[in-house]
């Protein structure tokens, strides 16, 4: 029953509020998905062209900016578990592949969690995570911190108006919390990543480099605030934020777990020179940069690809799908930074056994997931070859056919921004999910989504304003 008080204008405002909301709520976006890494040229991002084609997949962008806003900021001070030092600023995360074996250390009742991490030797079983390490969130925590601060960089320079914004603070209060503010920062060293625990002195590994593999995409980000001249970048923090980088830099050219984790000859090693080049670029060192991005192609790379395009290194882990992937990410982040510093020769170096890495991932493409149990997996290749057919070209549709066969309604990722030009239609085969998308992309006339959204609240709360002053 309508509830007295409410008169027909009430009524007849909200429906068409209603209305007004259904006809501009802006069309799905895919779900969020962090990708293994990547590096995105400021320029291409700045300059605002290919616009019309990616209008979906730049809502995806921003709503995953808005999604990831919604849980941070992140800092390594937000643990509850300490790192050995007793420094809550030090980074600390448990190495993944390792689990307790309390057989031998009088396990006759269940030990409490400190005592079982303390006195109980630990065991590799390779590929298995041990679910008690995300008890420690700084590896997570870091991975949505590097993809906060890359979608609402991007989000911001993917608007014409490059005043402040709700992305440039976003992103800004990001790297400030993490590196800069002193209650809240991370000391530049990785110390304490992928403990290995048991009855001895708590210490990391090299391995534990890879939690921070992700700087490529800060880099982009603060490339893009940085050449983009976003009033939030302030010198104070462009300042910071390159000495942080130097600071952090050092460590990982002196420390132990630096120099053994830079001789690493499979996906470690090519995400070792993905991290020290991005660092390199967000202290202003562009050579440096370019030098590390090379170093990678003149050491790992030559040895990692066969003739056929196989990666035998990653074939012989556990999940070979996921690694192939895991690795072509690598591969193309450093092209992408070698060739962002003015190399961009290295897309057609030959490895020792003659291929590229356009050879990998034609090789990857034709691998069975399922054949491994990693269907999901699937995922993880596909930006990879989006970026491949946008480095190399996709003459013969190639590619767009693989994406279309591989993951339906790839258009709408938000990957599918930066990989262009794709050299390709990007119109979808006629199922039904593709042409909503089609008029989801020509529907939306505004230049930006972020102000299409805010016209369609404005309208709404409008709407709404309304409806009570003429109830
Ligand atoms: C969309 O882009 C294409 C190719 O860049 C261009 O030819 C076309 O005019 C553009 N359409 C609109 C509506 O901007
Ligand atoms: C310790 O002993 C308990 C009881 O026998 C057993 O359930 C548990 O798996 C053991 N823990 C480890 C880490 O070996
Ligand atoms: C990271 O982001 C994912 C996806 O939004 C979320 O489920 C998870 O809780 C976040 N973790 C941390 C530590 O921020
Ligand atoms: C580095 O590698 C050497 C030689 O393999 C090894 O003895 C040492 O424990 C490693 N150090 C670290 C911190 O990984
Ligand atoms: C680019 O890098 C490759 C591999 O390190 C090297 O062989 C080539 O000479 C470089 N080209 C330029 C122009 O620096
Ligand atoms: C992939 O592997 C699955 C599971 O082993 C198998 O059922 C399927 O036929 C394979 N597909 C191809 C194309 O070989
Ligand atoms: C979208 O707009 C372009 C350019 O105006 C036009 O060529 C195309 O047919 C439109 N597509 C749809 C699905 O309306
Ligand atoms: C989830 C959580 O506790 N996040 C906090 C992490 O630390 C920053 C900086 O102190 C806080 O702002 C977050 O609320």
């Amino acid at each position: 029953m309508v509830p007295s008080g409410h008169g027909t204008a009430f009524w007849s405002t909200l429906f068409l509020t209603f209305i007004v909301l259904s006809l501009l709520v802006p069309p799905p976006v895919t779900a969020f998905f962090s990708l293994a890494n990547d590096f995105v040229d400021p320029s291409y991002i700045l300059s605002g062209k290919y616009k019309n084609q990616t209008q979906v997949a730049q809502q995806t962008l921003i709503a995953w900016a808005n999604e990831l806003n919604v849980q941070a900021p992140w800092s390594v001070t937000n643990k509850t578990y300490v790192a050995p030092s007793g420094d809550k600023h030090d980074y600390m995360s448990w190495s993944p592949y390792w689990w307790p074996d309390c057989s031998r250390v009088g396990n006759t009742t269940v030990l409490s969690l400190q005592t079982e991490w303390t006195t109980c030797p630990y065991v590799n079983r390779d590929g298995r995570i041990n679910p008690d390490v995300t008890m420690i969130k700084d590896d997570l925590s870091f991975q949505n911190l590097s993809d906060g601060i890359f979608y609402n960089a991007m989000a911001w320079g993917l608007q014409s108006d490059r005043g402040s914004t709700v992305y440039s603070r976003s992103a800004v209060n990001f790297i400030n919390t993490w590196f800069l503010n002193p209650d809240t920062k991370m000391n530049p060293n990785l110390d304490y990543a992928q403990i290995i625990r048991g009855p001895h002195q708590w210490q990391g590994s090299q391995y534990g480099l890879i939690d921070l593999k992700c700087f490529p995409k800060i880099a982009s980000a603060i490339l893009i605030l940085r050449d983009g001249k976003a009033p939030d970048w302030t010198p104070d923090i462009d300042t910071g934020m390159a000495s942080w980088a130097k600071e952090y830099i050092n460590w990982l050219q002196t420390s132990a777990q630096g120099i053994n984790e830079s001789r690493s000859t499979n996906n470690h090693g090519t995400f070792y020179e993905n991290q020290l080049a991005a660092l390199k670029l967000i202290s202003g060192d562009v050579t440096g940069a370019n030098q590390n991005a090379r170093a990678y192609f003149s050491n790992q790379y030559l040895n990692q690809i066969s003739a056929n395009g196989k990666q035998p290194l990653e074939l012989a882990r556990t999940r070979p799908y996921h690694y192939s992937a895991f690795n072509i990410a690598g591969m193309i982040t450093n092209g992408r930074i070698a060739a962002y510093t003015g190399n961009s020769s290295v897309w057609n170096l030959p490895s020792l056994s003659g291929a590229t890495i356009k050879t990998a991932v034609d090789y990857a493409i034709t691998m069975n997931a399922s054949a491994t149990n990693e269907t999901p997996a699937i995922d993880e290749l596909t930006p990879y070859i989006a970026a491949v057919a946008s480095i190399y070209g996709d003459p013969n549709g190639k590619y767009k056919t693989q994406l279309d066969t591989m993951q339906s309604g790839w258009q709408s990722e938000a990957w599918v921004v930066w990989n262009q030009p794709l050299k390709m239609d990007l119109s979808s085969p006629s199922s039904s999910s593709s042409s909503s998308l089609a008029t989801g992309t020509n529907s939306s006339s505004t230049s930006s989504s972020e102000k299409s959204m805010g016209v369609n609240l404005l309208l709404a709360l409008m709407g709404l304003l309304m409806g009570c002053f003429l109830q």
